[in-house]
């Protein structure tokens, strides 16, 4: 950048309206991720810090000098949205304690400070920093946007790819299910380090993730909600089907909706009637091979049918 550009004040260009995640990002017809910021910022109000790591929900909403964000928002790096969200919390704490009368800043009880990754940035290269946030005790809510891949750069699989799902660095072919492991417990993963309050939601019920947000941002202390935003252009399927997805994915048990608290599992959103995962996966071209009549596909979905039973046994999903 020019030191030009550098002088010149582009305050007032960074315009928005009304809402705290406004209309105008770059956000693909349809994306899910893009209606849990709406749902996010909604819930927290704009007495709230957003630290976001890179990915799509980042790259779309902040094209320099523009702003989708009504709140106050921090980019960071790839791995850094739970070490920047609780070097932010514990300035304020230290700007509070020293004098919070001749500072101008707000009294850190009033504020919420939320972390907002991806699944690549959260559940795989910045899980040590937000291992330390939580083992550290910050009072930050990390929200993991599960899209399923790393789509931002072009659908790279991450821990949260489900078993199957065919990705650039997981392709389907003739000696290749596509990826071949199961997405990684998240929510066991933050329990374990005693979090307070763990959650899961899915964009299908904004009710549902909203009271979940003002639940955990009541909590004192780390606070971990992994919610689920489908990709059409990485899942391939039409963009009006976003919705449908993230709730046939709740519905089949792919996707459990609960909470955790200190540790135990305290609500579980019941499924009656659990339909098979065969439904939601023939409605996405990720999984296209996987229909193509050939023996090890019906073994891969039976694959994964087990993995869900397991886990919605082990939940108590079923009613
Ligand atoms: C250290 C580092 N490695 C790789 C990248 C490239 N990169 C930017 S965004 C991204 C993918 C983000 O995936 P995810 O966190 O799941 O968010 P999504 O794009 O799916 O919303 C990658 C690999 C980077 N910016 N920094
Ligand atoms: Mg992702």
């Amino acid at each position: 950048m020019s030191s030009d550009l550098q002088d010149q004040d582009f305050t007032d260009e960074l315009e928005h309206d009304e809402e705290l995640w406004n209309p105008g990002h770059r956000a693909c017809a349809g994306c899910g991720p893009a209606l849990a910021m709406k749902y996010i910022t909604e819930a927290a109000g704009e007495n709230t810090i957003i630290s976001q790591p890179t990915g799509c929900m980042e790259v779309v909403s902040t094209p320099y000098p523009e702003s989708s964000w009504g709140t106050s928002y921090i980019h960071n790096i790839f791995e850094n949205g739970a070490s920047v969200a609780s070097g932010i919390e514990a300035a304020y704490k230290a700007f509070d304690r020293r004098d919070p009368d001749h500072l101008d800043v707000q009294d850190s009880d009033d504020l919420n400070i939320i972390a907002v990754g991806g699944d690549g940035a959260t559940a795989d290269i910045g899980i040590r920093a937000l291992s330390g946030m939580m083992e550290r005790g910050h009072d930050v809510l990390y929200i993991m946007y599960d899209n399923e891949a790393y789509m931002n750069t072009g659908v790279q699989r991450s821990s949260q790819t489900p078993f199957g799902a065919s990705t650039t660095t997981s392709p389907a072919g003739d000696e290749s299910i596509g990826n071949d492991t199961n997405k990684k417990d998240m929510t066991s993963i933050a329990a374990d380090h005693g979090v307070e309050y763990v959650a899961t939601a899915s964009i299908s019920n904004p009710h549902d993730f909203k009271q979940k947000v003002e639940k955990a941002l009541e909590i004192d202390g780390p606070k971990f909600l992994h919610v689920y935003s489908p990709c059409p252009v990485g899942w391939s399927y039409e963009s009006s089907k976003t919705v449908e997805l993230a709730e046939l994915a709740v519905e089949t048990g792919l996707f459990p909706v609960f909470e955790m608290e200190d540790g135990e599992i305290t609500s579980v959103n019941k499924i009656s009637d659990r339909k098979p995962v065969r439904e939601w996966l023939e409605k996405q071209g990720r999984f296209k091979h996987l229909f193509d009549g050939e023996e090890p596909s019906e073994e891969a979905i039976e694959e994964l049918q087990t993995w869900i039973d397991e886990r919605a046994e082990d939940l108590g999903l079923d009613a």
